[in-house]
């Protein structure tokens, strides 16, 4: 098929990588639901994708990987800057020249017998100040279908790259199946070049290369450069009952929820109210600052690409409805009865006639599970039923409040207050969760996840820190800065505080507190909340006493901390900001 574009930097590079991976054609994505339909066809007889009951659920698929492509490859994932310092000691470094050669061996005809599809694609709404521009090339239609749900992909985004004032500047990403090998499965960022190699991996967080590897590895470089900020945050807007609407960001590490609470339903006391909460993203803001002095955000995905299991109308009911039409499932149980789906967690009823993610036939009956433990599903974001009015907005909203947190089982109160900017960054920095059962290694150790970039920052973290600590200084009205710890436990391993809806309490104070309508005591480690601060109306079997130890400090579990922070921080060498080292010592003096 004939280019899209006239754009010369485009067609000349196309023409490059289809000389180099040898597909049998090239089509050109313009976005239209007629071409998406002959795609679904295509990808119907061959299997690709399974139609599921169009009455129940209409337009959507269900797709398996293969069984070795379930996950994102930190360990084979690559930041390939000239030098290695730039990527830094949390990142994997190749020398850009070496993985070039030994990757283009790779790509070396790789989709001989397939089809090239070109994706014109916008992060972020394409007439927005925010917006970049990207091409995906790709020999997968399941790779082109979720494309075009997770980001404005088509012509409406190549027309605005060309009328732009840099046509000629856009992320070239290169992505092919090739046979899903894992040995040779690399996720390599060329953040000089403004380009992603990807191959040996049809799965998301790999495959779909507008969210981690763009919207994050590339987008942080960028916003470095540029002034600006590409973080791993919720994005989420809480209406008073006066109608005035006040916006968050919050980032936790993968598994801590964020999916969850940027779509939470308030408590009946506060829907009584009138309060009301509104979702612009689940997983990605990008920040400047305004002319207001304030960070503005936006979320610069079109979908959700969220974790099926646990997911249920009890859990998330605005995700469980969101998912109803035009989804594409990954990895998720078969129900063969009537073609719908299935994980854990849905409802207490297992399919009896179904297939696993395997695609073998499962009934629970021996105790596996039927879903992948990470399997997906892909949608988009203006079918969720709290979607913001504001998600189109090219400007995108003004972030009073960031939290950040992970999961602690003591340590970390149930919500602080960071004193200022530094202060907040330095909280971020040293952000730490309990490893889960969900991921190979020790259980329970912490695990640093600096602002929950650690797998995503795509240059050195020590330099990323001196980036958020300008961005502070260039902001004159820069949000407050919270961290959140939803997960403390008793003695009997019990989560102690109710989780769900109820984490409304935490951020009505958040919220009263970022605008100076509530007090806050102090302590060694930032503010904290009075107890009889947050709002436990209507919260029966939660005393004020339960809340009282989830809000206390302890000094001695302090001072290990402390310790921990201390050993990370020398991790990062002497690109570490001077003034976090300050922020620390500062910690250890009021501990001691
Ligand atoms: C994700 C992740 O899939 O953080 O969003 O792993
Ligand atoms: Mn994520």
């Amino acid at each position: 098929m004939v280019s899209l574009t006239s754009n010369e930097a485009v067609n000349a590079w196309v023409k490059e990588m289809a000389a180099l991976t040898k597909p049998d054609t090239v089509v050109w994505i313009d976005g239209s639901e007629s071409q998406l339909d002959d795609l679904r066809a295509q990808a119907m007889a061959t299997g690709e994708i399974v139609p599921l009951n169009q009455e129940k659920l209409p337009n959507c698929y269900l797709h398996r990987s293969a069984v070795n492509d379930v996950a994102r490859v930190e360990h084979r994932t690559f930041i390939c800057s000239r030098k290695q310092e730039d990527a830094g000691p949390t990142n994997n470094w190749r020398d850009p020249l070496e993985m070039y050669a030994m990757l283009r061996k790779l790509f070396d005809g790789s989709m001989k017998g397939r089809a090239m599809y070109v994706i014109p694609f916008s992060m972020a709404v394409p007439e927005s100040p925010f917006a970049k521009f990207g091409f995906q090339l790709t020999d997968s239609i399941y790779v082109v279908l979720s494309m075009s749900i997770m980001t404005r992909a088509g012509i409406r985004a190549l027309k605005c790259l060309d009328a732009g004032k840099n046509p000629s500047s856009f992320t070239k990403a290169l992505h092919s199946k090739g046979n899903v090998d894992e040995e040779n499965r690399y996720i390599a960022q060329f953040p000089e070049d403004n380009t992603i190699w990807s191959i040996n991996s049809a799965y998301g967080g790999n495959a779909l290369l507008g969210k981690k590897c763009f919207a994050l590895r590339i987008a942080s470089c960028l916003g470095r450069n540029e002034g600006w900020m590409a973080e791993h945050m919720l994005i989420l807007g809480i209406e008073a009952p006066n109608g005035e609407v006040r916006y968050i960001t919050a980032a936790f590490p993968s598994a801590c929820g964020k999916t969850n609470l940027s779509m939470l339903i308030p408590p009946e006391v506060y829907k009584n109210k009138g309060y009301k909460l509104w979702c612009l993203g689940d997983d990605i803001a990008w920040l400047r600052v305004g002319a207001d002095g304030r960070l503005w955000a936006v979320n610069p995905e079109a979908g959700f690409f969220g974790v099926a299991p646990g997911t249920s109308m009890k859990s998330n009911a605005n995700a469980t409805l969101a998912c109803q039409k035009n989804t594409v499932f990954t990895n998720v149980v078969h129900n063969l009865d009537d073609d719908t789906v299935w994980w854990e967690g849905l409802d207490k009823n297992p399919p009896k006639n179904a297939l696993n993610w395997k695609g073998e036939k499962w009934d629970s009956s021996d105790g596996s599970v039927g879903a992948h433990p990470n399997s997906r599903f892909t949608t988009s974001v203006s079918q969720c039923p709290c979607v913001s009015s504001e998600f189109e907005s090219p400007q995108g909203v003004p972030i009073s409040a960031m939290l950040f947190g992970g999961r602690r089982k003591k340590t970390a109160p149930l919500v602080y207050q960071a004193r200022d900017w530094a202060h907040g960054v330095f909280v971020a920095s040293v952000m730490g969760s309990e490893t889960t059962y969900a991921a190979v290694g020790k259980v329970g150790v912490v695990r640093r996840d600096p602002m929950a970039m650690l797998p995503f920052c795509g240059y050195n973290m020590g330099d990323y820190f001196a980036h958020w600590l300008e961005m502070g200084e260039k902001a004159t009205n820069p949000p407050k800065i919270f961290n959140v710890n939803w997960f403390q436990t008793d003695g009997a391993g019990k989560f102690i505080w109710p989780g769900y809806g109820d984490n409304m309490r935490a951020l009505d104070w958040i919220i009263r507190r970022a605008f100076g309508e509530v007090d806050a005591v102090d302590s060694p480690i930032g503010w904290l909340p009075k107890p009889e601060d947050i709002n436990l109306e209507g919260l029966n079997e939660f005393s004020l006493d339960a809340l009282k130890g989830l809000l206390s400090v302890d000094k001695d579990l302090w001072r290990e901390e402390a310790k921990s922070i201390r050993e990370f921080y020398d991790t990062l060498g002497d690109k570490l900001p001077e003034k976090l080292r300050e922020e620390l010592a500062t910690l250890e003096k009021n501990l001691s």
